[in-house]
């Protein structure tokens, strides 16, 4: 059966508004390819002035099958509390400079995609500092229509690649939704950890960080795999409140 790949980004001047990817089988193309630009359209980051939409075959042959990460979610009280809860299990990944780590954010809001970060020397590795690194070609298995953004599901589909990668020893999220502020942070020995609030109401700041450890000249394998492996999501849970 062939597949493809689906993509949407969006943008207004040049800063990052919205995107999403599916993996589809080609009668999927032309409604998931609508909603997905339904879904550019309207997005609380604002109108978009630009918007790509882009479908290439894919090799099933190429697509590795990854299990989504265990969920865990943790209630907090504010996003101060959410934060401290952050660096709390950086620690336990033996991170020990979360606080650096996390004043980093400022910079990831007009990002498309994530800042890669070598956590021991705090040295970014994007060969593009203002584009970052997106990871990208991946969907869940049976995954649902892409009509409302289903922020779990789809950033469980992203963290689990992420997890999964050479060198990255782990992830951090805040939502850049101005109207989402649970986010989470991720790695392959704590899971999927999702952390009830991380930010306030109606802030737009937000972005991702890939945590790498190692050395620097093995960068390539790890983006490699970010930018082009395909995967596809198995036992995506139905998100519990
Ligand atoms: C995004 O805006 O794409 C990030 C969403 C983070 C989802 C956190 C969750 O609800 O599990
Ligand atoms: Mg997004
Ligand atoms: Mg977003
Ligand atoms: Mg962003």
């Amino acid at each position: 059966m062939a597949l493809y790949s689906l993509k949407m980004r969006a943008s207004k001047q040049n800063c990052h508004i919205s995107g999403a990817e599916k993996i589809i089988t080609e009668e999927k193309i032309c409604t998931d390819s609508t909603l997905l630009l339904q879904r550019a359209l309207h997005h609380s980051k604002g109108s978009p002035d630009y918007i790509n939409l882009k479908i290439e075959s894919i090799d099933e042959h190429n697509i590795e099958y990854l299990p989504a990460l265990p969920v865990k979610s943790i209630s907090v009280d504010s996003a101060t509390t959410g934060q401290k809860k952050i660096l709390e299990i950086l620690e336990q990944l033996n991170i020990t400079n979360g606080k650096q780590i996390m004043s980093l954010f400022k910079h990831t809001y007009n990002m498309r995609g994530a800042m890669l970060l070598n956590v021991d020397t705090l040295e970014r590795l994007e060969p593009d500092k203002q584009r970052g690194i997106r990871a990208t070609y991946m969907d869940a298995e049976d995954s649902a229509c892409p009509c409302d953004k289903n922020h779990f599901a789809e950033a469980l589909v992203l963290a689990t690649k992420v997890a999964n990668t050479p060198h990255i020893i782990g992830e951090i999220c805040v939502s850049d939704d101005p109207d989402y502020i649970t986010g989470y942070v991720a790695a392959k020995d704590i899971g999927y950890v999702r952390i009830s609030q991380l930010k306030s109401m109606g802030s737009p700041d937000g972005g991702r960080i890939f945590l790498y450890r190692g050395i620097n000249k093995n960068v390539h394998e790890c983006i490699n795999y970010l930018e082009k492996q395909r995967v596809i999501v198995k036992n995506i849970p139905p998100l519990e409140s």
